[in-house]
């Protein structure tokens, strides 16, 4: 009996049954984005990604009087780093202090309206981390095991999956990274490589023997505590419900929790020298010392564990699908193994924004970059605020044009939203003022009470739906239900026409105007979380600072004969030239990046021939003693070559490789006994040897030391 009982329900699952019951209930939120690497400016990939959201649900959480910490900051540690201050030639701390500032401003101009942006290279960090290692090291959480890993002798040191390459095992990509190879996507680890190669050296590095402590995932897994805690998924999206059950049903495997790298959180323990925290291991808890440093600095440093290590706290993380799980997975095993934190009671992760067609990417430059947005918009970060929300990959990858951009913006918000609200202020300043004009009585006319019936009624019911899509996350949806607010107003005046029932009955267009004003103080309420400039604006037209959001309820939130401020235009269209100027952009971009090769490969393998075949060639080293261009070739270099017997003239392929000038002088390897070819009217005597694939740079091939032209090659 009392074992049925148990079956059914079990004490232990009371908080967690409680919590989902009470998502909406929480005492406070602490809210949390990604902890972007800063190692670049941002994009609008980013901002769809995480910033934007979470602004948004922060922004409406805040307007409906909660307690809230909107959480994010700079993660500065991490290969991603080391690899950008390779790339500059500059050292990590340099890097990470030159984009910490540039991310931080972006989000602020975009109205991201962090309570704090930390960094994970501060001391309370460093100490939070270190703390943190401490803890599950001293409760025998780790398993400490010793593996084989890469080491770059010249270099004197292990090498991050990232900074071996090598041919790709699956496809013979021959630049294929340690930890995947970027043409077939295959997930890899450095030791399936063919061939590996030090980015740092170039050396062939050796497998040497390091320890490292683990994480025991399949473990932790197998908990009670673990087991109960996953129970919180079915409430989740289901694109991250989906990749952690497919996770978890494939079993997880232990991770090492430490790195033998020389940049990040050193490991805090004896016998750890030269090690640092996993990037992934400390990352996270950037959430917990932010949190810190910044109720340190409000004179409140005691009170972060009520944010931390309390279950009245909703812990909301905001990441992109690529974080999954690291924040629903490994992150909670690390809390809960600590003991005593809170786990995530949501993990919003939203799918991936394509630009034009194509995948966004720093390193072929394919992206909006928020810094140059602002330059050629200075003053439209609602606009884009907008349309990444209405087009935000919440449920599948979705996909930014201009084209779409121009249009959302000058069909929604310039013809629906701005021009609602510029004809309610520009006639009820034209007929009374700028006054709220003051009504008696009721509308009496039959097709107006219509018109108005019908307009509440839809204004009421997308409050009511904008309010469920934001209580649940749904922000694109809570958006659309935003503009059915304008919407509905302009029908409300399309129907009424006041500007031609002004000549003939005045009390009536009272009553419409009156109904349409306080519609705008609804929208200057409601746009707060998505439009938070815009708000600003409406709020300053109507005279009025209160944005509560429990003004939605109200019938009337501006009383009669309230004075209006100025009037001004909410939204200017996007003109066609302002497109094609992006579009261009994007266009030379696109050239450029043709110019250097696309996919990374090797020419396909040819069939085997015997070494009578091969003996067949007559290789000899010539010397170029002369080379020009062909005119009207853009490829062509013509060479004279010295074979020691006899001079050949030699038509080359590479004019896009060599300048003419660099030839002169070099030994270069020749097939003499090519039947000679007429190209372009001037005959070639032989063949250069070049090293390359059928795409990107050529090489020319010849001896490593001097030698006499004409030696054979065999
Ligand atoms: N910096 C990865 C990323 O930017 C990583 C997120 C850390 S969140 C704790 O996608
Ligand atoms: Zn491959």
């Amino acid at each position: 009996m009392v074992q049925t009982a148990k079956r059914i329900f079990d004490y232990k699952d009371l908080p967690y049954i409680c919590l989902i019951f009470m998502n909406t209930n929480f005492k406070r939120y602490l809210v949390t984005a990604a902890l972007p690497y800063a190692n670049g400016p941002v994009h609008i990939g980013h901002l769809a990604g995480c910033y934007l959201p979470a602004d948004i649900y922060v922004r409406y959480l805040k307007a409906t009087g909660k307690d809230v910490l909107y959480i994010c900051g700079s993660d500065e540690h991490g290969v991603p780093i080391t690899i950008k201050a390779k790339k500059e030639g500059i050292t990590p701390q340099q890097v990470v202090d030159k984009y910490d500032g540039i991310m931080k401003n972006a989000f602020k101009e975009f109205g991201i309206d962090f309570t704090y942006y930390g960094r994970t290279s501060s001391i309370t960090h460093h100490d939070t981390a270190q703390d943190f290692f401490r803890t599950l090291f001293d409760k025998g959480v780790f398993k400490e095991e010793i593996t084989k890993q890469y080491y770059d002798e010249e270099a004197k040191q292990f090498l991050a999956d990232r900074y071996i390459t090598g041919t790709c095992p699956r496809c013979g990509n021959p630049n294929a990274y340690g930890d995947q190879c970027e043409k077939c996507g295959t997930a890899l680890s450095p030791t399936d490589l063919i061939n590996p190669k030090s980015a740092l050296s170039g050396a062939a590095p050796v497998l040497k023997e390091t320890k490292n402590w683990f994480l025991p995932m399949g473990e932790i897994q197998q908990s009670k505590d673990f087991q109960n805690y996953i129970k919180r998924f079915d409430d989740w999206k289901s694109n991250i419900k989906g990749q952690c059950n497919s996770w978890l049903t494939e079993g997880l495997q232990s991770r090492a929790m430490t790195r033998d790298l020389d940049w990040g959180v050193p490991v805090p323990i004896e016998g750890a020298d030269g090690k640092v925290l996993y990037v992934w291991f400390d990352a996270p808890i950037g959430y917990i010392s932010a949190t810190k440093e910044y109720l340190n600095k409000q004179n409140e440093a005691d009170t972060w564990t009520k944010w931390w290590q309390d279950d009245e706290t909703a812990l909301i993380h905001f990441i992109g699908k690529d974080n999954i799980v690291f924040h629903a997975i490994i992150f909670p095993m690390m809390l809960m193994t600590h003991g005593k934190f809170t786990l995530p009671s949501n993990v919003p992760a939203n799918e991936f924004l394509n630009l034009e067609g194509d995948k966004i990417s720093t390193s072929r430059n394919w992206a909006v970059w928020l810094h140059e947005y602002l330059i050629d918009f200075p003053d439209k970060q609602d606009e884009l605020r907008y349309v990444l929300t209405s087009i935000a990959p919440e449920t599948k990858d979705s996909e930014f044009t201009w084209k779409d951009y121009q249009t959302r913006v000058n069909s929604e918000l310039v013809s629906i939203f701005g021009n609602f609200v510029n004809r309610v202020l520009v006639l009820s300043d034209k007929y009374y003022g700028g006054l709220i004009p003051t009504i008696a009585g009721e509308l009496t006319d039959e097709r107006l009470i219509a018109a108005r019936n019908l307009c509440m009624d839809q204004v009421a019911k997308s409050i009511d739906m904008m309010q469920k899509n934001l209580e649940s996350i749904k922000l694109r949806d809570a958006q659309a239900d935003f503009i059915n607010i304008a919407r509905a107003g302009n029908k409300y005046l399309a129907d009424t026409e006041p500007w031609k029932l002004i000549k003939t009955d005045e009390e009536s267009v009272k009553h419409i105007l009156f109904d349409a004003l306080q519609i705008c103080a609804k929208l200057a309420v409601a746009a707060q979380p998505f439009l938070p400039h815009t708000t600003e604006n409406l709020l300053g037209m109507l005279n009025t600072q209160d944005k509560n959001w429990s003004l939605l309820q109200n019938e009337t939130i501006l009383n009669s004969g309230h004075q209006l401020g100025k009037a001004s235009i909410l939204y200017k269209q996007i003109e066609d030239e302002d497109i094609a100027k992006q579009l261009l952009r994007l266009e030379e971009i696109k050239k450029a990046n043709s110019q250097e090769p696309i996919a990374k490969g090797i020419t396909e393998k040819k069939a085997d021939i015997t070494y009578e075949d091969f003996e067949k060639l007559d290789l000899r080293v010539g010397k170029v003693i002369e080379a020009e261009k062909v005119p009207k070739a853009d490829k062509l270099l013509k060479l004279v070559v010295d074979l020691g017997y006899e001079q050949r003239t030699i038509l080359s392929g590479i004019a896009e490789y060599y300048k003419p000038e660099e030839l002169v002088g070099k030994l270069v390897t020749v097939v003499a006994n090519l039947a000679p070819k007429k190209i372009r009217g001037i005959e070639s005597q032989g063949m250069l040897l070049m090293a390359g694939n059928d795409f990107g740079k050529l090489y020319s091939v010849g001896p490593d030391q001097e030698i006499e032209p004409g030696s054979a090659v065999k």
